[in-house]
């Protein structure tokens, strides 16, 4: 079977999601592609070489240019902070590798555009790109989609969206990358609001076109970390402290283009919330909800039956006939949260095989790097401000 041999660049937490992906992927869908973990990158020879044998690469490297350059390589896999997705997704598009790159886009919508404007020149010579807004790929989510798509909830009036974690509630958390505006872009508001903008748009199909909101940063200054590391990095008083230079959390509220209204909510302050993702739509017909504690499972209200069923349905998303769901265990039995990764996967070979574009394209995270955009700035001057559309 003809090969798709990827490079990854990165491998923390998403390059160790991504591998999950790659390992997985031809094992439980069939596809005319079959993915090939030809080499992974890291800055540290010791770090990398470690990963590779752990996460299954058949080689490691350590300067991505030698990467995105090697002949033997189809697809790059961007799985570093936000700071080097614009210069290695460019190089990798310069030389007609397809692009797979993490969330969000870039740390700017200046980035960002250079990014999708490459994207669509490369598109010309058949180079796909995507960009990894993962939980699109929860098959509860697919569903949600699905089911308002085909009219389900009627027309969408409110939408309800929170992203809530709680891992630097302590103050005495260090100042890892992830609160470092020159290496992340933002804080709750890129890594995990841009989440809930991506799936909001996704499962309604429209696009937000204004917002007004608000962010706080809790924690002005925390204890440098050891070492550079990603969620789980320990403090070291003797390191001295450094100034958090993104948001702790980012509130605001939105109007689709379809007529609906919207508040999200993104937190890093949500005692108790470990990773607390959760959307509802009501719509003129019904309502339906997700919420990623429950990722197998989807609320369902149908306005339209007799009054004396009404009631919210909970619909265990484990049938075959569920997206995604027939590539896995008879119904009844769950998926997790890495799945939601190798659908993404599946998807990209699937549309690379097929010379389609796959979703979210470069564009489409374009569109959620403008919300971002739009937000901050809104915070910044307590003004309403549009987000304009990019996409053709
Ligand atoms: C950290 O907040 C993080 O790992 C995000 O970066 C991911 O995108 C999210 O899926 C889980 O939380």
């Amino acid at each position: 079977m003809e090969q798709l041999r990827v490079g990854m660049v990165g491998h923390a937490f998403m390059g160790a999601a991504h591998s999950q992906a790659w390992r997985t992927v031809n094992h439980a869908f069939d596809l005319p592609l079959q993915a090939r973990m030809s080499v992974v990158c890291g800055r540290d020879e010791d770090r990398v070489a470690a990963a590779a044998a752990t996460l299954g690469w058949e080689a490691h490297a350590t300067d991505w240019r030698k990467v995105v350059a090697r002949d033997d390589i189809d697809l790059v896999d961007i799985c570093t902070p936000g700071d080097t997705h614009a210069e290695i997704a460019l190089a990798a598009l310069a030389a007609g590798k397809h692009v797979l790159c993490e969330k969000p886009l870039a740390n700017s919508v200046a980035e960002a555009r250079e990014m999708a404007e490459a994207a669509a020149a490369a598109q010309t010579r058949g180079v796909r790109t995507m960009c990894g807004f993962n939980y699109r790929r929860v098959p509860a989510v697919a569903l949600m989609r699905r089911l308002v798509a085909a009219g389900r909830i009627g027309t969408v009036r409110h939408i309800r969206a929170v992203y809530l974690q709680d891992w630097i509630v302590d103050p005495e958390f260090p100042l890892v990358w992830r609160l470092r505006r020159d290496v992340a872009g933002s804080g709750a508001l890129g890594d995990i609001g841009a989440h809930i903008v991506d799936l909001t748009q996704y499962v309604t199909g429209a696009r937000i076109t204004g917002v007004s909101a608000l962010t706080e940063t809790f924690v002005r200054e925390r204890p440098l970390p050891t070492e550079a590391a990603g969620l789980s990095a320990t403090g070291n008083g003797h390191a001295g402290s450094g100034e958090v230079t993104v948001d702790d959390a980012a509130l605001f509220l939105a109007r689709l283009d379809g007529g609906a209204i919207a508040t999200y909510e993104a937190t890093r302050f949500a005692t108790g919330r470990k990773n607390g993702l959760r959307v509802e739509l009501n719509g003129s017909l019904g309502s339906v909800a997700f919420d990623f504690e429950r990722m197998n499972e989807l609320e369902f209200y149908d306005a339209t039956a007799p009054s004396d069923e009404q009631g919210f349905t909970r619909i265990l998303v484990t049938e075959p006939d569920h997206p995604y769901m027939a590539a896995w265990w008879p119904a009844g039995h769950p998926i997790g949260y890495e799945h939601s990764f190798t659908h993404e996967a599946r998807d990209l070979i699937a549309a690379i095989a097929a010379g389609e574009d796959p979703a979210p394209s470069f564009a489409d995270a374009l569109q959620v790097q403008l919300v971002l955009d739009a937000v901050e700035r809104s915070a910044a001057t307590s003004a309403w401000v549009p987000v304009e559309a990019e996409l053709a």
